[in-house]
């Protein structure tokens, strides 16, 4: 039965994010809210490899952060390529707030950061600083195959505690009061090219929320996301009538369709919630998780996928 306020999230680690969207949530806080301190939760811990800090870094040994942000009228905030800020949603939301732009990238972003009192940290933990430095060992630096690969193959897992500890984490909020919100963080592919962005802060690839339809998120490999604006298509399919579920999987079959054999080889998964509180996912490989939180539920589900 739809629900709200209710709040979703990718992967395992969303349990406990949406825990602390919750107490915003319960109070009748706004969704926007909500959201941007739910995803502090795994951007602010070390154990999760894939989200702020602690993330891995790219193949120069370097942390970078991508994260957006956007509410129930179009307003959004996004930063990309940003270093040395433990939470850069914090920050893609001061862009929303405060500056006549939607994006700040790499340099500008942090000097943004710093001038509005966010602390310079070293992001890159001695656990994170070690997986690079093996992989270096056998990268020739140049694998994006195996980067690709490294996403969800939990026998060629880089990381400790397999698959649920690398990865995007993307929230979209229902509140009290019927608005939604989304956001959107991530460290981005692990190893990836220095200066290279992903669809997590593109707002309409990694995000996208229309107050009238619905919102949706994305993780996985974010080139493949970007190339079908991924979630804008699912808004827009919600918007055509598909269910939450429905929509995602349409956007993973086009993914498929233009390249079948590298589908089989990437994950990529999608969140979508709609105006109602209805939710749904759907993902190319098995082991895409989102969790859920309302009043009356709060789980862990695993996404239907395409491959076994
Ligand atoms: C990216 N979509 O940077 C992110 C990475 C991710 O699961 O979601 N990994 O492409």
């Amino acid at each position: 039965k739809p629900a709200k306020p209710i709040v979703v999230s990718t992967w395992d680690f969303g349990k406990a994010a949406n825990a602390a969207a919750w107490t915003v949530l319960e109070k009748n806080g706004r969704a926007l809210d909500a959201v941007e301190t739910g995803v502090q939760v795994p951007e602010g811990d070390p154990l999760v490899r894939s989200v702020g800090y602690g993330g891995i870094p790219d193949r120069d040994g370097r942390v970078t952060l991508d994260a957006c942000i956007m509410d129930d009228q179009y307003n959004c905030g996004s930063v990309m390529c940003l270093e040395y800020i433990k939470h850069p949603i914090k920050v893609a939301r001061l862009v929303m707030d405060k500056t006549p732009h939607i994006i700040l990238a790499g340099e500008g972003a942090l000097r943004f950061a710093l001038a509005n009192g966010f602390q310079k940290e070293n992001l890159l933990t001695p656990e994170s600083e070690k997986y690079w430095r093996d992989w270096m060992k056998t990268s020739n630096y140049s694998p994006v195959k195996n980067i690709e690969n490294q996403l969800y193959d939990k026998t060629n897992d880089p990381m400790p505690g397999g698959k649920d500890n690398h990865d995007t984490i993307g929230m979209l909020a229902l509140d009290a009061s019927g608005k939604l919100s989304g956001a959107c963080t991530t460290s981005g592919l692990a190893y990836k090219m220095q200066g290279r962005v992903g669809d997590s802060p593109i707002i309409g690839a990694g995000l996208y929320v229309d107050n009238e339809v619905g919102a949706a998120t994305a993780t996985g490999v974010g080139e493949e996301v970007i190339r079908i604006v991924g979630a804008h298509l699912i808004v827009e399919l919600m918007r055509q009538g598909r269910s939450p579920q429905a929509a995602c999987k349409e956007a993973v079959e086009r993914i498929i369709k233009r390249n079948p054999a590298k589908a089989k080889d990437i994950q990529v998964g999608f969140l979508a919630l709609n105006k109602n509180g209805e939710y749904g996912a759907y993902a190319l490989q098995q082991g895409f998780t989102f969790a859920v939180k309302s009043a009356s539920e709060e789980k862990l589900i695993s996404a239907t996928s395409v491959y076994k």
